[in-house]
């Protein structure tokens, strides 16, 4: 045990100075990082850079648990470009800074999405000048970070059949600014500011077999084909993956959405796991359990796909969920739906994503 500690004591000081690569063993063999870097897959998770700077134990796990990480909201337009002619790309840094520091990829997360907006787009933008405000942050944003990411959230959440549009587009600010073109424009915009990031179109409400989501899932297909067809590029579809135990599981719907893809060479991340446990009763231990075996159930079934490369968590520990401000449970107790627990515990959540990276083929 004193060993044990003398040697996180000794990581931790190394992760500080970014000396990782320097380590013995680095990342430590029993971590989800190494189990996803011997099956060739990402492994990830949403941070917060005021966490990475501030809180070493969170620091610590981030570096030693993952190797792709994607910024809670950082990079989103309201912390990006907080007035019309200004950017401020400081905290969004400091998490490319931290991810070089332990050789880990990053995602951008996102470039076109109809909320976190800053206050400024309501009263500034037009129908006149839609074309010129989003293309200009695109290449602006894209550009600050060509040939370093991983992967982009190019437009995040396009899709909302309940909307009753017959293209079941959401009807958010850009599609009413700019019409269903927007979409187009914005990657074409992000391919010529970084040709090297893998662009992606990102969505919830994807996952299960029910008659809504079984729509979504058509309309995402349906933009990913009519962008081929239009010779606009795309790379990737993100499955956001906010699962709910106690509730109808993601089937073979998902798993087909994957295969039809495949045959369109697309790659799929799962970019923002978790799993609310606001509908299970019973003892935080008991609920775990529940919550763990989910997280086992549909990695297995996602991992088993070729084309799925990449698994991202929404946050590392259950002490940051975005759970508790906006789905609390009706008890009032906090919810744990990530790997690890408020105090950094690994969850039942944690050894069941390394059981199902485990399960993946290599070949
Ligand atoms: O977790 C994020 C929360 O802190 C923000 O307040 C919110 C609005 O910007 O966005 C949350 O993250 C969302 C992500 O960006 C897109 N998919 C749904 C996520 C949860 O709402």
């Amino acid at each position: 045990m004193r060993e044990r500690l003398a040697r996180r004591e000794f990581v931790r000081g190394a992760l500080c100075a970014g000396m990782a690569r320097m380590l013995p063993s680095f990342p430590p063999p029993d971590t989800l990082r190494a189990h996803a870097e011997a099956r060739g897959l990402l492994v990830g998770c949403a941070v917060v850079p005021e966490k990475l700077r501030g809180e070493p134990i969170y620091a610590e796990t981030v570096a030693e648990q993952e190797n792709l990480l994607v910024a809670e909201n950082a990079m989103k337009w309201q912390a990006l470009h907080p007035a019309p002619h200004r950017y401020d790309f400081a905290p969004a840094d400091t998490i490319l800074a931290f991810a070089d520091a332990h050789q880990q990829r990053v995602r951008g997360h996102n470039l076109c999405w109809h909320q976190a907006l800053p206050d400024w787009f309501h009263s500034m933008v037009t129908k006149d000048n839609a074309k010129q405000v989003l293309t200009e942050h695109i290449c602006t944003v894209a550009g600050h970070y060509a040939g370093r990411l991983h992967s982009w959230d190019v437009v995040n959440e396009a899709i909302e059949p309940k909307d009753g549009r017959p293209d079941g587009l959401r009807k958010s600010p850009w599609l009413m600014l700019l019409g269903p073109e927007y979409i187009d424009i914005a990657f074409r915009t992000a391919r010529r500011a970084d040709p090297k990031a893998l662009l992606t179109y990102n969505d919830y409400g994807i996952e299960l077999d029910t008659p809504e989501q079984t729509e979504k899932r058509r309309r995402v297909l349906d933009l990913v084909r009519g962008m081929k067809k239009r010779g606009v590029s795309i790379d990737a579809v993100g499955v956001q993956s906010h699962l709910t135990a106690g509730e109808q599981r993601p089937g073979n719907g998902l798993r087909d959405f994957v295969r039809e893809l495949r045959k369109m060479d697309m790659q799929v991340f799962i970019t923002e796991l978790d799993v609310s446990d606001h509908k299970l009763q019973g003892a935080p231990a008991e609920r775990d359990k529940l919550v763990g075996s989910l997280y086992g159930d549909y990695l297995r079934m996602m991992l088993a796909e070729p084309n799925v490369t990449a698994v991202l968590t929404w946050g590392i520990t259950d002490k940051y969920t975005w759970l508790n401000h906006e789905h609390g449970r009706s008890d009032g107790q906090p919810q744990r739906p990530l790997p690890f627990d408020a105090e950094y515990h690994p969850m039942p959540a944690f050894y069941a994503m390394r059981e199902a990276i485990d399960a993946r083929r290599t070949t």
